[in-house]
């Protein structure tokens, strides 16, 4: 199982989370299929309050391959349900070579800016994405899937694909000011 210990940082020194990750081939190698599941059972266990008591794990929604230094285009998504009478998953998959093949114009940013899993400091400041896209990727199954994404599930989506080019989520903020964000940015979260 995926502990905290396992994350690399960024303050890290030779690790992969800088580097532009290798594609994955089909079908995947058993390591692949391994490196799959451990991604997603750590989302699953550290969104489960008494399990990540248990093995001190922060609440992550997303982890991708680089973060547990392997640099592979491996991504475990995990939106949890907002409404209480349906736990049902906005988005649940590990994607597998990711592409945003579209995206929208018109920007969005979560209101209380971004952390990491990778990162132990608080970075101050919008990071602005875009607020719709089309993403294309392959999932454990080798099947090709292209799917449309809005809001938070775009935001972590884009967050984790980031992570598979060696960008941290601190890059995309103004230097100048950390509190500007384009023109028509929406705000939520
Ligand atoms: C996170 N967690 O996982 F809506 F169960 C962040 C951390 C860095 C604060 C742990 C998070 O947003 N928690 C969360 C939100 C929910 C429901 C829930 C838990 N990430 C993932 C990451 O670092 N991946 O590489 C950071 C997010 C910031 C914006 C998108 C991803
Ligand atoms: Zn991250």
């Amino acid at each position: 199982m995926i502990l905290m210990k396992d994350i690399v940082r960024d303050d890290q020194k030779g690790t992969v989370l800088r580097d532009y990750a290798a594609k994955v081939s089909f079908p995947l190698a058993e390591e692949d299929q391994k490196l799959a599941h451990d991604l997603m059972e750590y989302l699953e266990v550290s969104q489960d309050e008494e399990l990540a008591q248990k093995y001190g794990l922060r609440a992550g929604v997303g982890l991708a391959a680089p973060q547990v230094n392997i640099s592979k285009q491996m991504a475990a998504v995990l939106v949890p349900s907002d409404d209480e009478e349906d736990d049902t998953p906005i988005f649940k998959d590990v994607i597998i070579n990711p592409v945003i093949v579209s995206e929208s114009v018109q920007m969005g940013a979560l209101t209380e800016g971004e952390g990491c899993l990778s990162v132990d400091r608080d970075v101050p400041g919008y990071v602005p994405r875009h607020d719709r896209i089309t993403l294309k990727y392959q999932n454990v199954e080798g099947q090709t899937q292209k799917i449309r994404l809005k809001h938070y599930p775009a935001i972590v989506c884009q967050h984790e694909i980031d992570h598979l080019h060696g960008v941290l989520f601190y890059d995309h903020i103004n230097k100048d000011n950390p509190f500007k964000a384009p023109e028509g940015t929406v705000f939520f979260g």
